[in-house]
């Protein structure tokens, strides 16, 4: 090969190094705190702490949140770390016995699904 021959005009083999690669990222849901007039605000600042792992200031802020609104967003997890983030709060509600309820939704859409078909 020529050296300095940069723009290969002299016909050598060029090996493309980039490599395909797609990765998919997970899918993210929210978990979503509902409000009831049973579960004490102590209670939800507590577990928003210690579950959704966030300061008490942004913990008291959600659950007045909540309060006022009817329902907030408690954090944003792949599917399996929010399914189980709900079922350990709802276990140790019911051990205070409080009604307290968490759903989750999608946060991105489904990568399965084809958007332009409708
Ligand atoms: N409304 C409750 C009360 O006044 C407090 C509360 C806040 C309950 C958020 C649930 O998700 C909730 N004791």
């Amino acid at each position: 090969m020529a050296t300095g021959d940069y723009d290969n005009t002299e016909g050598d083999v060029v090996v493309e190094h980039r490599t395909a690669q797609k990765v998919q990222q997970p899918r993210l849901y929210r978990v979503i705190l509902h409000n009831d007039d049973y579960t004490t605000r102590d209670f939800v600042v507590d577990i928003l702490q210690s579950v959704f792992r966030k300061d008490e200031q942004e913990a008291v802020q959600i659950m007045l949140l909540v309060h006022t609104r009817g329902q907030g967003v408690a954090g944003v997890y792949t599917r399996e770390i929010a399914e189980t983030k709900i079922h350990i709060v709802t276990l140790l509600s019911r051990e205070e016995e409080f009604p307290l309820r968490l759903t989750m939704e999608p946060e991105t859409p489904d990568p399965d699904k084809d958007e332009a078909a409708s």
